[in-house]
């Protein structure tokens, strides 16, 4: 099938400067290898495949003020967000092949600048099994993937919420415009922030309560013509039976029909104009299968469904 879509461009990232175990960085590899590209194509979609990016490699130290790798990792995410501005400019769908979940700083921050510049609406999906909301006080291990939410609501060090020159120097994002799906494992102080700051969590028990289809349709609300929907999937979103491949299993994730429902229900939005694929580790993953469990969530991403449909279930 043939569909006049807009061109998708990938881009990786391949470092694992934000994370807490090693591998990552063989991310985008192993999407490439798992046919992330062909996958696309065979959709309709005109593919550009920009290579990798190369920044500083992993000195794998023990955190400074409360940061593990806070230059190296504002390195990577200059170049990311270069990169991902780039492809925006373009008119391009740029999709993040990370590397760690750090790199969303990075990604989002190019993404909130366009919104700012083209007038579009922003919102958020952060699918993860994390709520990625700490901060230097509050992290427990200093790893910077389990930040990104906070420095682009505004809370963390300049060279991290500085990224994109905001019109009026303000943060990339405010809270109302993120919804957070799947998540499952919140450290203690993280938890009182993200009460404190409204951030808007479809939980674990969101999901067994009210099934994904009414999460999905909570998430979504109010996304309309003028809405740029950027998706940010953590692998560890899914649940690590199905999904082994990731630094940070946490058990009672959405299982594959769940997962495919909310691809499905975000394709059918028809709003989708940026991706990151991140957390993907292939040093901890089984014959590449969560890559290619992956990229078949992102062939749904993008609009892979079993029937055309011609009217609502
Ligand atoms: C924990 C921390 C984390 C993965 C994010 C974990 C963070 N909340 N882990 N993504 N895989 O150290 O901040
Ligand atoms: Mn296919
Ligand atoms: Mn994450
Ligand atoms: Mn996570």
């Amino acid at each position: 099938t043939l569909r006049s879509a807009q061109p998708t461009s990938l881009i990786g990232a391949p470092t694992d400067i934000g994370a807490g175990a090693r591998g990552a960085s063989m991310g985008p590899e192993a999407l490439r290898v798992a046919g992330l590209q062909a996958a696309l194509e065979l959709h309709g979609l005109q593919v550009f495949d920009r290579g990798n990016l190369g920044g500083p490699s992993n000195p794998w130290l023990p955190p400074v003020n409360g940061y593990r790798h806070l230059p190296e990792v504002a390195q990577w995410n200059r170049l990311v967000y270069d990169a991902v501005y780039a492809e925006l400019q373009l008119g391009h769908l740029p999709i993040l092949l990370g590397g760690d979940h750090s790199l969303g700083l990075g990604s989002i921050s190019a993404v909130a600048r366009h919104c700012a510049e083209s007038g579009k609406k922003l919102r958020v999906l952060w699918l993860d099994a994390h709520a990625d909301f700490n901060t230097s006080e509050l992290t427990p291990s200093g790893n910077v993937h389990g930040m990104p939410v906070a420095c682009l609501c505004g809370f963390g060090p300049a060279e991290l919420t500085q990224l994109a020159a905001m019109p009026g120097g303000g943060p990339a994002l405010r809270p109302e415009q993120i919804r957070q799906i799947g998540i499952r494992s919140v450290d203690a102080g993280e938890k009182r922030f993200v009460h404190e700051q409204g951030l808007e969590v479809f939980d674990m028990r969101a999901i067994d309560e009210v099934g994904m289809r009414q999460v999905m349709e909570r998430a979504l609300a109010g996304v309309d013509t003028h809405t740029h929907l950027h998706v940010s999937f953590d692998v560890d979103f899914l649940d690590p039976d199905i999904a082994p491949g990731v630094g940070t299993t946490v058990p009672g994730g959405p299982t594959y029909r769940e997962a495919q429902l909310c691809m499905e229900m975000i394709a059918d939005s028809g709003r989708l104009a940026s991706l990151d694929i991140v957390e993907l580790n292939p040093a901890l993953d089984v014959r590449n299968k969560t890559a290619v469990l992956a990229v078949d969530l992102v062939e749904s991403l993008f609009g892979k469904s079993t029937l055309m449909r011609t009217r609502p279930v």
